[in-house]
Order: C-alpha cells, then sequence, then structure tokens
C-alpha cells in the first residue's frame, strides 16, 4: 500500500487548488510542533513535565507544566516560520506578535495548546486545538480586533489527539482527513480520508454532574436519552465524558453521536465553559465538514461574531438531526 504523508497530502492539495503553498507551510509547522508535543506528553513523569507550573492561565485555571510546555513549542515554531501576522492562545492574554526580526505573513493562528489539561497527570488523552484565518487587510501589528471573525471565514482547522496513537484531524474546507504518527518515521501518514460523522447515534457525551444547573430544553434532551427504549425515542443510548473535548470530539467523528458543554446555571455569567475562538470554531469547522452540526443550542456557532479573544460559549455538536433536535427544543423553549 503506497503511504501517503501529511506533507505529500497537502502538496496535492495545492495543486488541486485546494490550498495555497502559504496555508500548506504553516500547517507543516504546526504539524512539527504538534510531533514535538507529542514526545513530551509521552515521557510523562520520566520527563518531569507533570504537575502544577504554580501559575493561572488568563481564564484564571491552574497551568500544568505541560500547558506551559505545550504553548511556548507552538509559539516558538510558528514564530519564524514566515506565514503568519500574529497569534493568540488560551495560556497568553493578549495577542503574540511575531518578533520584528522574523518575516511576516497573512495569517492568524489561534490555539488550545493543551486541551484537558487536567487529564494530564492521570494519563489519559489530551490534545491540541487549531484554527486559522486571514489577517485583514491594514497596516501594523495585528490587534485583538483583527481576530475577531466569525468561524465561517476560518481558513482551516485541525487538532491532534495525543491518545494511543498522536493523530491529527485537519481541514482546508474540503472535507476531514486524519493522520496517524508514524514515531519511528516520524512522520504524519495519511490515515483517515474524509471522516464523517455518521448520522444515527446512540451516544451521548456531557457532564451529568452539572445536571441540576441545566436549561429545560437539555434536561429534556438528555431526560429522553435517559428514558432509552421505553421513552420517546424508542432506543437506549450510551454516555461517554472523557472531559477532554478533543478525546469526545474525535469519538463522535469516528462514531457518531452529539456532545454538549451547553449554558448552565454555573456558567452563564461566563457564556459558557469553553472557548469560541480556538475550541468551538475550529471544533465546528470539523464538525460541519465532516457532515455534523455545531451550535450554541440557538444559533449555528460559525456565524456567531465575537466579541473577544478569550470569549466562551455554549457548545453542541456531532450528529446532525440530534443538534437539529437540541437546537429545536432550545427554541421552542
Ligand atoms: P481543561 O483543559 O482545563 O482540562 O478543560 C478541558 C475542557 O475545556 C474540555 O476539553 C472539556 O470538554 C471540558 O473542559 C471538561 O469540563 P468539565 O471538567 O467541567 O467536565
Amino acid at each position: 500500500m503506497r503511504r501517503v504523508t501529511l506533507t505529500q497530502f497537502l502538496i496535492e492539495q495545492q495543486r488541486a487548488g485546494r490550498t495555497t503553498p502559504e496555508l500548506r507551510l504553516l500547517i507543516e509547522v504546526v504539524a512539527r510542533a504538534v510531533k514535538a508535543i507529542s514526545v513530551n506528553v509521552s515521557k510523562g513523569a520520566l520527563a518531569g513535565v507533570l504537575g502544577e507550573a504554580g501559575t493561572d492561565n488568563v481564564q484564571g485555571e491552574a497551568q500544568k507544566k505541560l500547558d506551559v510546555i505545550a504553548n511556548e513549542i507552538l509559539l516558538q515554531a510558528n514564530e519564524w516560520g514566515g506565514h503568519l501576522a500574529a497569534m493568540a492562545s488560551e495560556e497568553v492574554e493578549e495577542v503574540h506578535q511575531i518578533p520584528f526580526d522574523y518575516p511576516k505573513g497573512g495569517f492568524l493562528l489561534l490555539f488550545d495548546p493543551l486541551d484537558g489539561s487536567s487529564n494530564i497527570d492521570v494519563n489519559i488523552s489530551v490534545g491540541t486545538i487549531f484554527s486559522v484565518l486571514r489577517n485583514p487587510e491594514g497596516e501594523g501589528e495585528p490587534t485583538e480586533q483583527n481576530f475577531l471573525q466569525p468561524g465561517r471565514e476560518q481558513v482551516a482547522a485541525g487538532y491532534a489527539l495525543y491518545g494511543p496513537s498522536t493523530q491529527l484531524i485537519l481541514t482546508v474546507g474540503d472535507g476531514v482527513h486524519g493522520f496517524t504518527l508514524d514515531r519511528e518515521m516520524g512522520s504524519f501518514i495519511y490515515t483517515h480520508p474524509f471522516m464523517t460523522v455518521p448520522n444515527e447515534t446512540q451516544e451521548f457525551a456531557i457532564n451529568a454532574s452539572n445536571a441540576r444547573h441545566w436549561e429545560p430544553p437539555v434536561q429534556r434532551y438528555v431526560g429522553e436519552l435517559q428514558a432509552g427504549k421505553t421513552g420517546p425515542r424508542g432506543k437506549d443510548f450510551n454516555m461517554r465524558w472523557v472531559a477532554s473535548m478533543v478525546a469526545d470530539v474525535h469519538r463522535i467523528l469516528t462514531r457518531g453521536g452529539i456532545f454538549m458543554y451547553p449554558l448552565d446555571e454555573k456558567c452563564r455569567d461566563q457564556g459558557g465553559k469553553l472557548r469560541l475562538m480556538y475550541e468551538a470554531n475550529p471544533m465546528a469547522m470539523i464538525i460541519e465538514q465532516a457532515g455534523g452540526a455545531a451550535t450554541t443550542g440557538r444559533e449555528r456557532i460559525m456565524d456567531l461574531q465575537p466579541t473577544k479573544l478569550h470569549q466562551r460559549v455554549p457548545v453542541v455538536l456531532g450528529s446532525a438531526a440530534e443538534v437539529e433536535r437540541v437546537t429545536k427544543y432550545h427554541l421552542e423553549g
């Protein structure tokens, strides 16, 4: 069997006019950083990278050592690549400018360097999520305003899953493609062409410990799933919650299902739990490109006009029919 590497795949995409040389090279730099993060994640306690860093991030959450390491790897790898106007990270409050002595490009890169980091110390899958936008025309250094574009403007989105194997899932707007890291060769190999979210599902993912805080439409929907064969859905559903969005979304991309971090009384004041620009938007683009749907429960995630770099939003994504049902319940209520 012919093994296609990420580089070959991207060159073929470029030849077919689906991506530009600049975007191709940018994605390759991100993939190189992902390999370095994967090495650090897999060494675990041997590299002394577990535990708290002793600092808080912009969300006021305790940073793990690996959060800080993954963030540094992504910033450093992408600073000198020459394809970016600026970067934004979950771990950095302000826009990260490209140092003046490096060439600049026309793209903006946003990322959550290590999503699910509370799972690191217990050796459960974590991931990296990224989103690429065009930098709007204009003079001077990009500001937060340059980043505040709706998700439908993304030119690429992806995530890396550091699980039993490391996988890179990518879309440049022409379907969703999956690559598996061959650790011996150090290359991402094209293993999952045109991934699709199955429409039929019997699985849901939600943090059920928040049930008492949910809004009535979510209580109704989950109640119907839990009623199983004897309820209105007429079939049994199973529940999974890894608490690493990347792992939960990857399962849905592979075998269908619905993922929800809805608005509830606990997170209402913040607008939701998950971050719009580097969690919800890239995952929404991937899920929609794979034939699924992604809403806040009320509107399409990728149509939201962001107001802040670190904005939080409710997230309902996965198999289209299920997402439509949850959204319908919200709009009826
Ligand atoms: P951490 O990166 O702080 O572990 O947060 C992970 C996350 O943003 C997302 O990946 C999970 O789906 C969600 O939070 C889990 O939240 P709960 O801990 O409230 O279940």
